[in-house]
């Protein structure tokens, strides 16, 4: 059957229970997910300075990844043009583009230093956010922004003023707000003697980088907790109490990422309590399987009821990032699945009865609710998504693979292993 007869059969499935699928496709379509640069290489970037540190870590080595800004760039044009709508693009410091690919410090980066990779959003309609990088570098070996040593603390309270410079041009260039996060491994693998200390210069530091006049409504700082890192288990200065407070205190973002908390704690039931209290609220959503991992993001429970809370709490409250980096994997496939799944989760979340639903946990009618909830889950989604597909001019279904698979096959190959 056609793709629009199988839509129409299914927007009157729809209709039914009081959903109309044609509202549901236009929110869907007007939600931007940032998708992350560093799926393309393993969080390389581009100083070929040192291996990758601060607690995480890419497994696997899939042939063809980008060595360079324009393998990156292309990589992403690939996965882009299988992607339905129009999305962000989100950069870490660490993939500055320097002349003749010389190496500029941390600390010394300037919106220049970006020009490409601006030019490169505009000209696709892109908005861009941005990532200060504190780790994979010789001054991240023991800690950055809670540094017990002057030296290394300055250079580090230094990159992040460069970096809101550098978002702040992002914003003009695009037109679009830049979400900048800041996120920082620094934490001990043993049990500290003093949890304070480090905590107290973190804070320090933090209102150092934000002591620089910026726009506030071009430059949306957010700030990422976590439990632990790899080698860093036992303590993080950057822990969640410490940033929701930080945030509430400066009006700052709060990101939270789903990686980043206990295994059994949901990152979906976070979020309303986040907006009664911000009006606004970042995420990285991920896939973390045992343990902060960075797998990709799957069309799973945990998927769709963060994806609930966003469509129920308004999705112009939340800026959606993704976060996982497979090197197992094709690069592109794993970016577009990724991707992908968070719009289906979206899409199934915009098209439940979510009003009637919470009239009948009112009432406490909870075996209706039990029920409608499980007889939901098989109600015809993926016409409306292959309808969606189609409408938005990529691939249906699986058919997108095949365009990967020539790309592997013509380009990716070609590049040999790095
Ligand atoms: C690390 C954080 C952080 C990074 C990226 C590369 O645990 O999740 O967001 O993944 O900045
Ligand atoms: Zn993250």
């Amino acid at each position: 059957m056609p793709t629009e007869e199988r839509y129409e059969s299914a927007k009157k499935i729809y209709a039914k229970i009081g959903v109309d699928t044609e509202q549901a496709m236009k929110e869907l379509s007007r939600i931007p997910i940032s998708m992350h640069c560093w799926q393309g290489d393993d969080v390389s970037g581009f100083e070929h300075a040192g291996a990758l540190s601060g607690g995480i870590q890419a497994t696997g080595n899939y042939p063809g990844k980008a060595g360079t800004p324009e393998e990156l760039m292309e990589d992403m044009d690939e996965a882009l043009s299988l992607i339905p709508g129009i999305h962000k693009i989100n950069l870490h410091a660490s993939y500055a583009i320097t002349e003749n690919g010389e190496f500029v410090e941390r600390d010394k980066l300037e919106p220049g230093h970006f020009r490409k990779w601006a030019a490169f959003a505009k000209e696709r309609n892109l908005g861009i956010d941005f990532n200060p990088t504190y780790f994979a570098h010789e001054k991240a070996s023991s800690a950055t922004l809670s540094s017990e040593d002057n030296e290394i603390r300055s250079f580090w309270i230094e990159h992040g003023k460069r970096c809101i410079r550098i978002a702040e041009y992002f914003a003009e260039e695009s037109g679009i707000p830049c979400c900048m996060n800041i996120w920082i491994p620094d934490g001990f693998k043993d049990i500290p003697a003093d949890r304070t200390a480090p905590r107290a210069r973190l804070k320090d530091s933090l209102d150092q980088i934000l002591s620089i006049p910026y726009d506030k409504n071009k430059v949306l700082v957010a700030i990422e907790s976590k439990v632990f890192g790899i080698g860093l288990e036992s303590y993080t200065v950057g822990s969640h109490e410490f940033y929701m407070n930080y945030a509430a205190r400066n009006n700052l973002l709060c990101l939270l990422d789903n990686g980043h908390y206990h295994p059994t704690e949901s990152v979906a039931d976070k979020i309303s309590s986040m907006l009664l209290f911000s009006e606004k609220v970042a995420l990285h959503v991920t896939r973390p399987v045992r343990w902060d991992s960075d797998h990709v993001v799957l069309f799973d429970d945990e998927t769709r009821e963060i994806a609930k809370e966003i469509i129920r709490n308004g999705s112009d409250r939340v800026l959606l990032a993704l976060d996982f980096f497979d090197a197992s994997i094709n690069r592109i496939a794993a970016w577009v699945i990724g991707m992908r799944n968070m719009q289906k989760a979206l899409l199934y979340a915009l098209l439940l009865p979510n009003q009637k639903m919470a009239v009948l946990q009112k009432e406490r009618k909870f075996t209706e609710l039990m029920m409608l909830q499980e007889e939901l889950k098989t109600y015809p989604i993926g016409d409306v998504w292959d309808y969606f597909c189609e409408i938005n001019r990529v691939p249906k279904k699986e058919d997108w693979f095949q365009e990967v698979q020539r790309y592997e096959k013509e380009v990716l190959c070609h590049r040999g292993r790095k």
